[in-house]
């Protein structure tokens, strides 16, 4: 990580960087299962009824998959600002 961040701080880029984490294969999109790792990752059961539910509410264009602009639009959604 850098000290260098944008004025606004923890922001587009810190979600990139979260995005790239969970999308493990690298295709540029993040699919059931990588929401699946990431609540193992994040020591949690990785429960499908639970990462469905964070594909439905996160995946606006409903396609099954989450853009990083999916992604750092729920995140900024979710996380309070500041
Ligand atoms: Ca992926």
């Amino acid at each position: 990580m850098t000290n260098d961040l944008p004025a606004g701080g923890a922001g587009a880029d810190d979600y990139a960087a979260t995005f790239r984490m969970i999308d493990r294969d690298g295709d540029g999109y993040i699919s059931l299962d990588e929401v699946k790792s990431l609540m193992r990752a994040l020591g949690q059961e990785a429960d499908h009824v639970r990462a469905v539910e964070f594909m439905v509410d996160a995946d606006r264009s409903r396609d099954g998959k989450l853009s990083l602009a999916e992604f750092s639009a729920f995140m900024a959604a979710v996380r309070p600002a500041g």
